[in-house]
């Protein structure tokens, strides 16, 4: 009988270095992919760009490859154990880095029924340059993007999201990581604010801008990124105006829009005086959730529906009310705001409300409660974290700061010494 070959894949991009791997598999036996999926790839580095259908489907049609199961995470033991190989085959690379340990389990595990490792040597210079280029081409297109944020919901503890008001910021975005225990750690997608937008346009944050110059705006961030984009749309306008509004955020390649259930002359929620904003009337404000998710054109564009009862000073039971019939009403999920110090008010809706069989993930804004950590959200059942405002804030003073050193000196060297050389910004973006 032919041996089992047991080989672990993301397979992302399907490059030379795998096909190599999968070739000297399959001279010892008939090859079994195990293949990572997007959540298990999730929790030690971004989301891969195509989903795990897609990549599994481009799999099997190797020859090399007799058949193709998912690996939950990213330790092999669980599989190794059901499939029982004769041989586990993975490059040398692994040795270091983020991948010790599951090496060593997988050796260990092995030796249980006499399996053996084989490393070939990794394939060292794949120019994955090119390779990428394209891959941007995909991942930014419109369909690709409108759709990431769900997957990023499916995949991940908490899908991060930060503020951007302009290009640059979105390229921050897209290209800031850092490195925490052995996993990068990247914002998943952008806010555009109607607070930072606004502002950013000398306008104050009551919907005097309108939804078209909004777009304007996202357009241009839309051009040079490829993170999904999530809309604030106040309290969406009128009913009759949705479908426009929708159809013009999906063809930019907006993911999600979020509204909030406020009526009258539009005021920002942080604000302390909230006299002339109301709620809506829950059913009224249903109907618009309704709207939204019968006009988009893709399923998943996301509708997240805002309740804004502790922003007017309305209690937990109003809150969760509203909850219940928004997520009856289509919600794909629901921001509980709020503007205490803590998120003590947030985290006992979040309680109720995942007790209920209409619950859906919630979503916070860690605006004024921003002493609150990312894990804390998870726990309490939180999907979505947007940072709301905090590039706008950290711009503004410093640009002003350097307006007022250029006056109180006559001259721009003092000012030099807190700003970037001109060189940076001209080799900030990148022209290839
Ligand atoms: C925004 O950023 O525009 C928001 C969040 O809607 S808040 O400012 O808290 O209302
Ligand atoms: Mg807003």
């Amino acid at each position: 009988m032919k041996k089992v070959v047991y080989v672990g894949l993301s397979a992302d991009i399907l490059h030379k270095g795998h096909i190599n791997i999968l070739k000297i598999a399959s001279s010892y036996g008939n090859v079994c992919v195990g293949l990572l999926t997007d959540q298990a790839i999730a929790s030690y580095k971004n989301i891969p760009y195509l989903d795990y259908e897609k990549r599994k489907v481009v799999l099997e049609s190797v020859k090399y490859v007799k058949r193709v199961i998912p690996q939950n995470t990213l330790d092999y033991v669980d599989n190794l154990k059901l499939i029982r190989p004769d041989y586990v085959i993975h490059g040398d690379d692994w040795k270091t880095g983020i991948q010790k340990e599951t090496r060593k389990r997988v050796i260990k595990i092995l030796k249980t029924w006499s399996g053996k490792l084989i490393e070939p040597k990794y394939t060292k210079n794949i120019s994955s340059t090119q390779i990428k280029k394209e891959m941007t081409n995909i991942i930014s297109s419109p369909e690709n993007r409108v759709s990431r944020l769900k997957r990023l919901i499916r995949s991940n503890d908490i899908v991060r999201i930060l503020e951007s008001h302009n290009s640059l910021t979105g390229l921050i975005i897209d290209k800031i990581n850092v490195v925490k225990n052995n996993k990068t750690i990247e914002f998943d997608g952008m806010w555009s604010s109607s607070l930072t937008d606004s502002a950013t346009k000398g306008l104050p944050d009551n919907s005097s801008l309108s939804f078209s110059a909004r777009i304007s705006s996202i357009n241009d961030i839309m051009d040079v990124t490829t993170k999904p984009l999530i809309f604030d749309a106040d309290n969406g306008g009128h009913i009759e105006h949705l479908p426009y509004l929708v159809r013009s955020l999906e063809r930019s390649g907006v993911s999600a829009i979020i509204m909030e259930d406020k009526v009258g002359f539009k005021k920002n929620s942080l604000f302390k005086n909230q006299k002339g904003s109301k709620l809506d009337k829950p059913q009224k404000f249903a109907k618009k959730i309704k709207k939204i998710c019968t006009s988009r054109q893709s399923q998943d564009f996301m509708v997240i529906a805002r309740v804004e009862s502790f922003i007017v000073g309305q209690n937990l039971k109003d809150a969760l009310h509203r909850a219940e019939i928004y997520s009856k009403a289509g919600a794909d999920a629901i921001l509980i705001h709020s503007k205490e110090k803590t998120p003590s008010e947030i985290f006992s809706f979040a309680k109720q409300f995942r007790k209920s069989k209409n619950f859906v993930p919630l979503v916070s804004v860690p605006s004024t409660y921003s002493k609150v950590y990312e894990k804390d959200l998870i726990k309490n059942g939180f999907k979505i974290v947007i940072y709301a405002n905090q590039l706008l804030r950290a711009a503004y003073p410093a640009m002003q700061n350097t307006a007022i050193t250029i006056l109180k000196n006559s001259r721009a060297l003092e000012a030099d010494k807190k700003i970037i050389p001109i060189k940076e910004i001209i080799s900030l973006i990148k022209n290839d």
